[in-house]
């Protein structure tokens, strides 16, 4: 198994989590998103990368030459390849519940705030490096402040979003939350997201794939 992954990307996190609570082994091979390395220059638009991945987006999982793009695709592959431990619960209506605090992040959050987003804002609609950032804070409040909603006081919720194991909505909080602390709220507001982001940061598989631990982060290096 291949993991086309970029050190800082929130998504690629995603997959190394779901690897890791999952045991699976792969190879990473690194490439740079978003917008671009030092020198600005980004392997995603590559027509290499482009044939795997149209969206060029990270990440790309290959599989047995099955290429697969999306993280939440991606993770329901892997749900249903390896199934234990298992990412999502036994009952549909609590898989249901997991499959939507994941989309809040995912599909509500942290797509209105990827690189494309901000330089279609900025090139070309002439936003302001602060309107920029009011952008980004407002939909992440939105996200989180509906995460903390469904998450509190919550009969289903335990140590983790669903109960007391992680599962697919704790990856997507940690992977949303560490782009969210860095680039536009922190998660002090949003005090039962935040209990859960403490408990995974002390799970191995979600420390051991931070961004900050990966080996193309130029701090490591
Ligand atoms: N919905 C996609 C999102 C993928 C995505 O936006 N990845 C970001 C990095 S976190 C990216 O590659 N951005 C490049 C860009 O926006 O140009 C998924 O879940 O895989």
């Amino acid at each position: 198994m291949q993991l086309y992954t970029f050190f800082p990307s929130g998504s690629a996190y995603r997959v190394r989590i779901a690897l890791a609570l999952k045991g699976i082994d792969y190879e990473p091979v690194y490439v740079v998103g978003g917008r671009g390395g030092a020198g600005g220059a980004s392997d995603l638009k590559k027509p290499e990368y482009l044939a795997l991945n149209p969206s060029a987006v990270v990440p790309t999982l290959v599989d047995n030459g099955h290429v697969l793009t999306q993280t939440i695709p991606i993770m329901e592959y892997l749900e249903e390849t390896h199934p234990e431990p298992a990412l999502l619960p036994k009952d549909p209506p609590g898989r249901a519940r997991v499959r939507a605090m994941a989309h809040v992040m995912v599909s509500d959050t942290h797509s209105l705030g990827t690189a494309r987003v901000m330089n279609y804002l900025d090139e070309k609609l002439g936003l302001q490096k602060k309107t920029g950032h009011e952008w980004l804070q407002y939909w992440n409040q939105r996200g989180f402040g509906a995460l903390e909603k469904m998450l509190a006081g919550n009969p289903a919720t335990g140590a983790f979003c669903h109960g007391d194991t992680p599962g697919m909505a704790d990856i997507c909080l940690v992977a949303h939350g560490f782009v969210a602390e860095k680039f536009a709220v922190g998660l002090k507001p949003f005090p039962a997201v935040k209990g859960i982001y403490d408990n995974c940061m002390a799970l191995a598989a979600f420390a051991d794939t931070h961004p900050d631990k990966q080996p193309d982060n130029p701090a490591n290096q």
